[in-house]
C-alpha cells in the first residue's frame, strides 16, 4: 500500500537511485525533504521508503500504541554481525525483551556512578595526549574522540582496554567495523544483480565479521576463565543476569551479538556528538566563553567528580544543541501495528513503514522557530520549553537508546575537561563537511589546542 506521496525524479528500473548521493544518502534525503515536504517517498530497486520530516507526523509515528520499531533493509544487513542483539532485533523477538530487562539496570543513574572513574581514566588519557602536543601539531578531532569513546565502552562495559591512545593508528576493530557497516549500507543500495557480482566485498565482509566475532569470543572466554571474580559491568550482567519476567539468562550466541552491538552503538555516535559539539564551539566564540565560565566555576582545578559533571548545565546544553542540529544517529524506522491514519490526513495500512529524518524534525520551524538552523544552546535552558515529540536524538519509547545517560555523562565529562584544560583554535577555518557511515561525523575536523592550566 502506498499513498501518492511526492517523489523525486525517477529513472526506470533504477527508481530514485540516481538522485541519492552514495556517500551521503541521509543528506540527500534531507535535501529532498526541503523540496518535497514533510512526507515523501523514495523508490529503491524493489522497495519504497516513506520519509517523515516534521513534528506533526513525527508525533503520530512516535505513538507506540499504533507504531513499533521496524528492522528495515539496512538493519537487516547489520544483523550479519548484530544478530538479535538489542539494536537489530524486532520488539516481538523474545531476545529483545529479555536482554532489555537484563541490561536496563546497567544503565541506571546508580550504574553511571560506577562508570565515572573509568570514564575519567580515558578522558585523562585524551587530555594528556593533547597537553603534550608540540605547538605545530594539530588535533584530529573525530579521530581522537573515536579513540576515547571506543576505549570508554570497552573499559566500562567489558573491562577491556583497547589502548587506542597508545597506538599510532586506530585499533583494528575500528577499521573492520567501519568497513562492515559500510558494506551493509552499500548492499542495500545495490541492484540485486550488482550485489551478486560483489564477490570481493562479500569475502571482505565475512573476514571483518569473523575478526569481530573472534575478538568478542576472546573477551567472553577471558571473563569465564576469571570465574566468579568477574566484574560488575555489562559483560558481568550479560553472563549472570536473569530476566525477572521469565527467569531466563541470555545464551552465548546472543551475548556475542550484544557485545558487538554495544561496542559499535556505544562509541560511534558519542564520538560524533563530541566532534560536532567541538565544531560548534569553535565557530561560536561567545558560546565558548560561556562554557569556559561555567567550567571554571564548577570545576576550577579539580578532577571532575560525578556530582560536578551533573552541575555542568551549559556544557550539557551545548551537547543537546549539537545533537539537535546533527543528531549522530540520523534516522529510525517504524511500522504500523494496525490500519490507522497520519493525523487523519493520510490512510495507513498495517505494515506500512515510515522513516523519521531526525535532522529535519529537529529543524522544523513550526516548533523550533525561525532560527531553527542556528546554534543556540540556550533553547535547552528550560526543559519544559522543548517541544513535545520534536526532539528525538535517542529514538523513541521502549526502543529508544538504552545508552543515553551513559553517552551524555561521558560526553559532558569529556567536553568539560577539554574546556577546563584548553583554548580551542580553529586553525584551518574549517568548513563543515558531514561524513556518513551508519552515523554522522564532521569529516576532517582538526583544531589546535593551547593549555589553559597545568595537567599532570
Ligand atoms: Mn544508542 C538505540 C542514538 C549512544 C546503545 N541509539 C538507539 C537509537 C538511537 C540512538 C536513535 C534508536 C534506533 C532505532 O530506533 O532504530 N545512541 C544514540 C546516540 C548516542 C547513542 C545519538 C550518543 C550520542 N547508544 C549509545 C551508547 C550506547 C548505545 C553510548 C551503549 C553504551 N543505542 C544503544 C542500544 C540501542 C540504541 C543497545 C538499541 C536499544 C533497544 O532497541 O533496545
Amino acid at each position: 500500500h502506498t499513498e501518492n506521496f511526492p517523489q523525486p525524479k525517477t529513472y526506470g528500473p533504477l527508481g530514485n537511485l540516481p538522485v541519492i548521493d552514495k556517500e551521503k544518502p541521509v543528506q540527500s534525503f534531507m535535501k529532498h525533504a526541503r523540496d518535497l515536504g514533510p512526507i515523501y517517498q523514495i523508490q529503491f530497486p524493489g522497495r519504497v521508503s516513506t520519509f517523515i520530516s516534521n513534528a506533526r507526523f513525527a508525533a503520530e509515528i512516535c505513538d507506540e500504541t499504533r507504531f513499533d520499531k521496524k528492522v528495515g533493509p539496512a538493519l537487516q544487513k547489520v544483523r550479519a554481525f548484530g544478530g538479535d542483539g538489542l539494536f537489530t532485533s524486532g520488539t516481538e523477538e523474545p531476545n529483545w525483551k529479555k536482554a532489555h530487562n537484563i541490561l536496563l539496570p546497567s544503565f541506571s543513574q546508580q550504574a553511571m556512578k560506577g562508570y565515572h572513574d573509568k570514564m575519567l581514566d580515558l578522558a585523562s588519557q585524551l587530555i594528556q595526549k593533547w597537553a603534550r602536543l608540540n605547538p605545530n601539531e594539530d588535533v584530529d578531532v573525530p579521530d581522537d574522540m573515536t579513540r576515547l569513546t571506543l576505549d570508554t565502552i570497552g573499559l566500562c562495559g567489558f573491562n577491556y582496554r583497547f589502548n587506542s591512545f597508545y597506538r599510532e593508528d586506530a585499533h583494528p576493530f575500528i577499521e573492520k567495523m567501519v568497513r562492515a557497516l559500510d558494506e551493509s549500507m552499500s548492499q542495500t543500495q545495490r541492484l540485486g544483480i550488482q550485489d551478486k557480482l560483489m564477490v570481493r566485498s562479500k569475502r571482505q565482509f565475512k573476514e571483518d565479521i569473523d575478526y569481530m566475532f573472534n575478538l568478542v569470543d576472546q573477551l567472553i572466554e577471558d571473563r569465564k576463565q576469571a570465574g566468579d571474580q568477574g566484574e560488575d559491568d555489562l559483560l558481568g550482567h550479560m553472563l549472570k543476569g536473569k530476566d525477572p519476567e521469565t527467569g531466563e539468562a541470555l545464551d552465548d550466541v546472543n551475548i556475542r551479538f550484544q557485545i558487538i552491538t554495544f561496542l559499535i552503538a556505544g562509541h560511534e555516535t558519542t564520538s560524533g556528538l563530541l566532534s560536532f559539539a567541538t565544531y560548534y564551539l569553535l565557530k561560536h566564540p561567545e558560546k565558548l566563553q560561556k562554557a569556559y565560565k561555567e567550567v571554571d566555576e564548577v570545576l576550577g582545578d579539580d578532577t571532575p567528580s560525578f556530582k560536578q559533571v551533573k552541575q555542568l548545565k551549559y556544557v550539557r546544553m551545548v551537547l543537546n544543541e549539537a545533537l539537535r542540529l546533527w543528531p549522530t544517529a540520523p534516522a529510525f524506522s517504524v511500522h504500523a501495528k494496525e490500519d490507522t491514519t497520519l493525523d487523519g490526513e493520510y490512510e495507513v495500512e498495517k505494515g506500512d513503514t515510515f522513516t523519521l529524518l531526525i535532522p529535519e524534525l529537529h529543524r522544523d520551524p513550526t516548533v523550533w522557530g525561525d532560527d531553527a538552523e542556528a546554534f543556540n544552546p540556550e533553547r535547552f535552558e528550560n526543559p519544559a520549553d522543548i517541544p513535545h515529540h520534536a526532539y528525538k536524538p535517542f529514538g523513541n519509547g521502549q526502543r529508544a537508546c538504552i545508552g543515553q545517560q551513559f553517552a551524555l555523562h561521558e560526553a559532558t565529562l569529556v567536553l568539560g575537561m577539554v574546556l577546563q584544560h584548553f583554548d580551542l583554535v580553529d586553525h584551518t577555518d574549517y568548513e563543515l563537511d558531514v561524513k556518513e557511515t551508519l552515523t554522522f561525523k564532521p569529516d576532517g575536523l582538526t583544531m589546535k589546542v593551547k593549555a589553559r592550566r597545568e595537567f599532570n
